[in-house]
C-alpha cells in the first residue's frame, strides 16, 4: 500500500514507521490512523521485522489529534462524537501496537503533544532528543488525557507527577522525562536517529520469541496479582524454554561466545 500520512521503511528485521505530516507537526488524522493500523498489521503478519522505531518527520513528534479535521470543530448545533472517534481511530492503533509481538522503540525527535504523549509512551523503550519535550496539552483545551496517557502516565512516573502533569498541562522537557522515568533515554538530537536504529538493531538481533513474552508478562503484570503472575512467569518461561534461541542462548554461554539467536 502507498501511504500518504506515514513512510514505512525496512532495513534488515528493522522497520521504521515516521508519521509525516511535518508542516502540520505530525498530528493525527483519520487517515493517519487508517495508515498507521494498516502499517501495524502488515508488520504483525511479516515474519521478518523482528523490532520497529515509531519516529516523526520534521521538528515534531507528534502534536496529538489535527485540530483543524472537521470531526473535532466544536459548531453550533453540531454533536461531537469523540467516543466514537476514541473508539474507533485512537484505541486500536494503541492496542494494535501493544498487541505486537516485537519491541517497539519510540524515538521522540521534537515536541510530543496530547496523543502524541500517549503513542511514545505506548513502545516499549522511548528515546528523546534533548530538544524534545512532552505537553499533555488536552486540559489546556478542556479535554482529558486520552489514548493511554491516564493508564501509562501513573505507572511510569507516580501518581503526584502524573497528576501535575495532566492537570497542568505544562511542557516536560526531555531531560526531566528522563529523571522523572518517563523515558528510557535522552540524548543529543544530532545523535537521536543513530541511537535509536542501533538500540532497534540490538533488539532485532535478540530472542525475538523471548521479547514477545517479556512483554506480554511486563504487559500483564499491570493488572496482576504476585500469585497470578508467578503462574504467567511458570507458562512463558515454559513457552520460552522450548524455543531455539533458548538452545542456541545456553549453547553460547557454555561455548563462551556470543550467541547468534534467530528469532525462533
Ligand atoms: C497544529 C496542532 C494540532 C493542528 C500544532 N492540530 N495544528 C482525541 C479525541 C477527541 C478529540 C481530540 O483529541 C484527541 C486526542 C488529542 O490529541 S487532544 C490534544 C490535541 N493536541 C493539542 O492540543 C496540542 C496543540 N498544539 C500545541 O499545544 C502546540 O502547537 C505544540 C506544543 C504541539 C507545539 O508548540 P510550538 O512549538 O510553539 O508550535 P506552534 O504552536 O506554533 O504550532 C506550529 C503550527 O502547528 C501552528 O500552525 P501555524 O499555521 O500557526 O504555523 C499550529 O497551529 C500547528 N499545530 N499542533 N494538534
Amino acid at each position: 500500500m502507498g501511504y500518504e500520512t506515514i513512510l514505512v521503511a525496512r532495513d534488515g528485521g528493522v522497520a521504521r514507521l515516521t508519521l509525516n505530516r511535518p508542516d502540520k507537526l505530525n498530528s493525527l488524522t483519520a487517515r493517519m490512523h487508517e495508515e498507521m493500523l494498516t502499517a501495524l498489521e502488515d508488520l504483525s503478519k511479516d515474519g521478518e521485522t523482528r523490532a520497529l522505531v515509531v519516529t516523526g518527520a520534521g521538528r515534531a513528534f507528534c502534536a496529538g489529534q489535527d485540530l483543524g479535521e472537521d470531526c473535532v470543530r466544536p459548531a453550533p448545533g453540531k454533536t461531537l462524537d469523540f467516543r466514537s472517534l476514541l473508539k474507533e481511530r485512537y484505541n486500536p492503533v494503541i492496542l494494535r501496537l501493544r498487541a505486537l509481538s516485537i519491541p517497539v522503540v519510540a524515538a521522540v525527535n521534537g515536541v510530543a503533544a496530547g496523543a502524541g504523549v500517549s503513542l511514545a509512551l505506548a513502545a516499549d523503550i522511548a528515546l528523546a532528543a534533548r530538544s524534545a519535550r512532552f505537553v499533555l496539552a488536552f486540559a489546556k483545551i478542556g479535554l482529558v488525557p486520552d489514548s493511554g496517557a491516564t493508564y501509562f502516565l501513573p505507572r511510569l512516573v507516580g501518581r503526584a507527577r502524573a497528576r501535575g502533569l495532566a492537570l497542568l498541562g505544562d511542557s516536560l522537557s526531555a531531560e526531566e522525562a528522563q529523571a522523572w522515568g518517563l523515558i528510557w533515554k535522552c540524548v543529543d538530537d544530532d545523535a537521536l536517529m543513530d541511537e535509536a536504529r542501533a538500540l532497534a538493531q540490538t533488539l532485532a538481533r535478540g530472542p525475538t520469541r523471548a521479547y514477545g513474552l517479556i512483554r506480554e508478562a511486563l504487559d500483564r503484570a499491570e493488572s496482576n496479582g504476585l500469585a497470578a503472575q508467578l503462574e504467567l512467569e511458570a507458562e512463558l518461561q515454559q513457552r520460552a524454554g522450548t524455543t531455539g534461541d533458548y538452545a542456541e542462548g545456553v549453547a553460547a554461554f557454555a561455548e563462551k561466545r556470543a550467541p547468534r539467536f534467530s528469532g525462533r
